[in-house]
């Protein structure tokens, strides 16, 4: 089978729906044809100041929400990032192949940098580590949001840099970024993606929000000047997100629901778009809770992903130290 890895960071107690709809369930379809890997990224969740007791209940919510949303540990590698070291090692050889040039040309880094007081220097290294995460497992492909396509393609940078210098060692991954998904925006404000990190918890739909609140927030979504419910990101970015979001929780192609609503009000969508929200995510919330309930089950479920990372991720990294001539 091809091979695909990917992370979502442990910064909040729940995963919010662009991370749903542009990785998750993507993970969970690729978990059929793929050997997946799949991890929670708690040592990029230290970039930003955290808080360890947050970080621990954040991993194990972040693991559950996985399994929640369809990931099967039996076809799937769920694993936490800090319990394969191999990460961490490779990292180091990795940010002395990246040069400060490209570290600090990240949009990432500049937009969290700005945002911080202090700046740590891991908020430089994380694409090194990033590339890190990848490249251990040799993967073909790597689903991600649009917002890490440019940390992706540095990782295939770094990977050729490191072939052609050592010779044949890393596979140089795809992107796998769906063009219709890998951004979901802010409902209140949707120039902007949807993110953990908002001013406004209005404009971001958590997983494990509950009926009422996930009504309200779509009920409130800002839409757009005009009345008809049309798909045009430009003229219409609201009603093109409501869209977007419909037709990933139903697997219907937007044409078809644009059909359904014409001659119908934007307050008919969000009617509607709410209620099948709740019904799609309902079942999330409450198989989380569920998973939550029996933490020794989960840790083992993770225990038994790490030794798996660990057997793959310790074979690249031996090749690797040997290459740049550690003894
Ligand atoms: N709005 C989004 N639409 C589609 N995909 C998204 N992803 C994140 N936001 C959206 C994808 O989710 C995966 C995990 O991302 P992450 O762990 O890096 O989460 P994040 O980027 O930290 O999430 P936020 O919300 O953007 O947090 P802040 O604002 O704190 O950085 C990735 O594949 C990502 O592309």
């Amino acid at each position: 089978l091809p091979r695909t890895v990917s992370g979502i960071q442990a910064t909040s107690d729940s995963l919010h729906l662009g991370n749903f709809i542009g990785a998750l369930q993507q993970f969970v379809a690729h978990q059929e044809s793929h050997d997946a890997f799949y991890f929670i990224a708690n040592m990029h969740a230290i970039t930003v100041e955290q808080d360890p007791t947050d970080l621990r209940e954040r991993t194990l919510r972040t693991a559950a929400q996985f399994i929640a949303a369809g990931l099967d540990p039996e076809k799937s590698t769920i694993f936490v990032q800090s319990q394969v070291p191999a990460h961490p090692q490779l990292s180091w050889v990795l940010e002395c192949t990246t040069s400060m040039g490209e570290a600090s040309r990240m949009t990432q880094f500049k937009d969290k940098s700005a945002k911080q007081e202090h700046v740590s220097l891991g908020l430089l290294t994380y694409p090194a580590l990033m590339a890190a995460d990848i490249l251990l497992y040799n993967p073909q492909m790597v689903p991600v949001g649009e917002d890490q396509r440019q940390h992706l393609e540095l990782t295939r940078n770094l990977a050729e840099r490191f072939n052609y210098r050592f010779g044949e060692t890393f596979v140089v991954p795809e992107a796998q970024i769906l063009k219709a998904t890998a951004k979901i925006y802010d409902l209140q404000n949707p120039g902007a993606k949807m993110s953990k990190s908002l001013p406004s918890p209005q404009g971001r739909i958590d997983l494990l929000d509950d009926a009422k609140s996930l009504t309200k927030k779509i009920k409130s979504a800002v839409t757009d000047d005009g009345k008809e419910i049309a798909y045009d990101p430009q003229a219409k970015p609201g009603v093109s997100n409501l869209l977007t979001i419909y037709s990933s929780l139903t697997s219907r192609p937007v044409d078809d629901i644009v059909a359904d609503y014409e001659g119908k009000m934007y307050g008919h969508l969000k009617v509607d778009l709410a209620e099948i929200a709740v019904e799609s995510l309902a079942p999330v919330r409450e198989r989380t809770e569920e998973l939550l309930q029996d933490r020794a089950q989960l840790q083992a479920i993770l225990d038994a992903g790490a030794a798996k990372a660990n057997e793959i991720a310790e074979v690249t990294l031996r090749d690797v130290y040997d290459k740049v001539g550690f003894v």
